[in-house]
C-alpha cells in the first residue's frame, strides 16, 4: 500500500507535526513532552531569521546551534557545494590518498589559526573531532614511551559531544546517565571558571586565578606523571555561556606548561569568529594550544565538517615515529564539506563579519546590560555575540529557583511566542546570534527578551 511521504504533504504543520512524532526520535528532546506539543517546524531560513511551517517569522537568536555564523541562505555556498559534487563528489583519504579541496582548506586552516598549528587531522561533526583529539593524546603518549600519562582532565559544565567518548569527556552529568560504563575511569573534571555563582565575593580576576588553580590542584592530586591532557572551551556554550574572566586561560596555559600537560582548546562553538576574533584562543590570550578541535562554523553548518587542528610537537612524533595512525572516518575531509569551508571563510573575510562582532559586541553588551535591574535578573555576561541573562530567585543571594520550576524554560517559551529563539540551560537564557546580527537587530533581541522577562515575573508573580 503506497504510503504518503512528508515531501508530498503541503506545509500542514498538523500534517507534519503528526509524520514527526510517528516516525522521528530526535536528539537532545523529551519524546512525552514532545509527542504532546508537536515540534516547532522550521522551514526556511534567510540571514537571523528563519520561518516556521506557519509561516511565522522567528529571530534565530542561536544561529541554529552556535553554527550558522554568516546566517541562513547564501546561495554561494550552496553553488561550491554543487561545483565540488560535479567535479568529485567524494574521496576518501584513508589509505595514503588525498584531494584537491581538502589540501587547499588544510593550508587555509593552517594560516587563520594561532601558529605552531601546522596540521589538520579532519572528521564530520565536533564529537568526533573530539573523539579524535583523545586519541591524538593517548597516541602521542604512547608514541613518547609514557604511556601513564593517561589521565585527562576537563571543566564542569564543559560541553565536548554526545558520543560516548565526547559525552564522557563532558561535565554534564545527564550525558552520562543510563550508560554504564560513563564517566570514563580516566577522565577527571574541575570547577568552570563560572564567576558569577562560584566566585563568592572575589573579584573577577582574583577568581579566574582560583579557578585555574583548581586545575593545579587536580593535577598534583593525580600526579602530574599519569595526567595527558587538559579540554576546556574558551567560553562554555552549551554549559551555561559561562564566560572566563581574563586572568583564567593564561594561568591555565602556564600550568599545563608547567606540568607537561597537552592542551586542547576546544574551539568547536566558539571558533571563526564567535568571540570577536577569528578564535577564542586570541580573544583568551592562548598562545600555543596543542589540539585544538574546530567543527559548526568551519562551514557555517551549511555541511557537516570538522577538523582538528594539531600542533608540531604531536603531529611531528606522529610523522617521525611513523606506523599507522588507526583512526579516521569514511567522511573525513568530505570534498563537499572542505568546498563549502572554504567558501564559507571566503566570505567571513571578504565582509569583514569577524569584524562586525567586535565593533558591536560592545553594543550588545551595554544593550543587554539594561535588563541587570529586571527583578528576575541576577547576572548579564556578553562576549563576543555569546551571552548568558541568569534568572534568579534571590538577587542578594544570587539563589537559584528550584529547577523543577523550570523558570528559564517558561522564558525562552515568552520569547518564542514573540519571534526570538533563544535558549535556557538550566535559568540562564543563553544567546549566541548570527555573526552578521546587526544594531537594529540587537534593539529587536533586546526588546524581546524583556518581553519574555516581564511575562515569565507576571507568571511568577512578581511583576
Ligand atoms: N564541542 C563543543 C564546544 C560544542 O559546543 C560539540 C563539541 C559537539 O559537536 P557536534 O557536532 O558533535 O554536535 C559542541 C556542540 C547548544 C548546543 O545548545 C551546542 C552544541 C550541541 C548541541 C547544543 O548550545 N555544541
Amino acid at each position: 500500500m503506497a504510503t504518503k511521504k512528508a515531501t508530498e504533504q503541503p506545509l500542514d504543520t498538523a500534517a507534519l507535526q503528526a509524520l514527526d512524532n510517528a516516525h522521528y526520535l530526535h536528539p537532545f528532546t523529551d519524546y512525552r513532552e514532545l509527542h504532546s506539543e508537536g515540534a516547532r517546524v522550521q522551514a526556511r531560513g534567510e540571514g537571523i531569521y528563519v520561518w516556521d511551517t506557519d509561516g511565522r517569522r522567528i529571530i534565530d537568536g542561536l544561529a541554529g546551534l552556535c553554527c550558522v555564523n554568516i546566517g541562513y541562505g547564501r546561495r554561494e555556498l550552496g553553488q561550491a557545494a554543487a561545483r565540488q559534487m560535479d567535479q568529485l563528489s567524494f574521496s576518501h583519504s584513508f589509505f595514503k590518498t588525498s584531494h584537491v579541496t581538502a589540501i587547499q582548506l588544510a593550508e587555509q586552516l593552517v594560516e587563520i589559526t594561532p601558529e605552531g598549528l601546522n596540521h589538520v587531522f579532519y572528521a564530520a561533526s565536533g564529537s568526533e573531532a573530539n573523539d579524535t583529539c583523545l586519541k591524538l593524546i593517548h597516541r602521542y603518549w604512547h608514541l613518547a614511551g609514557r604511556p601513564e600519562k593517561r589521565a585527562v582532565i576537563a571543566l564542569e559544565n564543559s560541553y565536548h559531544g554526545s558520543t560516548i567518548a565526547a559525552g564522557g569527556l563532558s561535565g554534564l552529568p545527564p550525558l552520562h546517565e543510563s550508560i554504564p560504563y560513563l564517566p570514563l575511569s580516566d577522565v577527571h573534571w574541575v570547577g568552570s571558571p563560572y564567576w558569577y555563582l562560584k566566585g563568592g565575593d572575589q573579584t573577577p580576576d582574583d577568581f579566574g586565578l582560583t579557578a585555574a588553580s583548581w586545575l593545579e590542584q587536580k593535577i598534583l592530586e593525580l600526579g602530574a606523571d599519569n595526567v595527558a591532557a587538559f579540554f576546556g572551551e574558551p567560553m562554555q556554550g552549551a554549559g551555561g555561556a559561562i564566560i572566563p574572566p581574563d586572568t583564567y586561560w593564561p594561568e591555565i596555559e602556564r600550568i599545563c606548561r608547567k606540568y607537561d600537560v597537552l592542551l586542547v582548546v576546544d574551539e568547536v562553538g566558539m571558533g571563526f569568529g564567535r568571540t570577536g576574533a577569528w578564535f577564542g584562543c586570541e580573544t583568551f590570550g592562548i598562545t600555543a594550544p596543542d589540539l585544538m578541535p574546530l567543527a559548526k562554523g568551519v562551514t557555517s553548518a551549511y555541511f557537516p565538517l570538522s577538523a582538528v587542528m594539531v600542533g608540531d610537537r604531536i603531529a611531528t612524533m606522529l610523522i617521525d615515529k611513523g606506523d599507522e595512525f588507526h583512526h579516521g572516518f569514511t567522511y573525513s575531509g568530505h570534498p563537499v564539506g572542505c568546498a563549502v569551508a572554504l567558501e564559507n571563510i571566503r566570505i567571513l573575510r571578504d565582509e569583514k563579519i569577524v569584524e562586525n562582532v567586535a565593533e558591536l559586541a560592545p553594543y550588545l553588551a551595554s544593550s543587554l546590560a539594561t535588563l541587570a535591574d529586571h527583578p528576575l535578573v541576577g547576572d548579564v555576561r556578553a562576549r563576543g555575540y555569546l551571552a548568558g541573562i541568569q534568572l534568579v530567585e534571590d538577587k542578594g543571594k544570587r539563589g537559584l529557583y528550584d529547577p523543577a520550576r523550570r523558570v528559564g524554560e517558561h522564558c525562552s517559551a515568552e520569547a518564542l511566542s514573540r519571534g526570538l529563539a533563544l535558549r535556557a540551560i538550566g535559568d540562564t537564557m543563553a544567546l549566541m546570534p548570527p555573526l552578521i546580527t546587526t544594531a537594529a537587530q540587537i534593539d529587536e533581541i533586546v526588546a524581546i527578551v524583556r518581553e519574555a522577562l516581564d511575562a515569565t515575573a507576571r507568571w511568577l508573580g512578581k511583576m
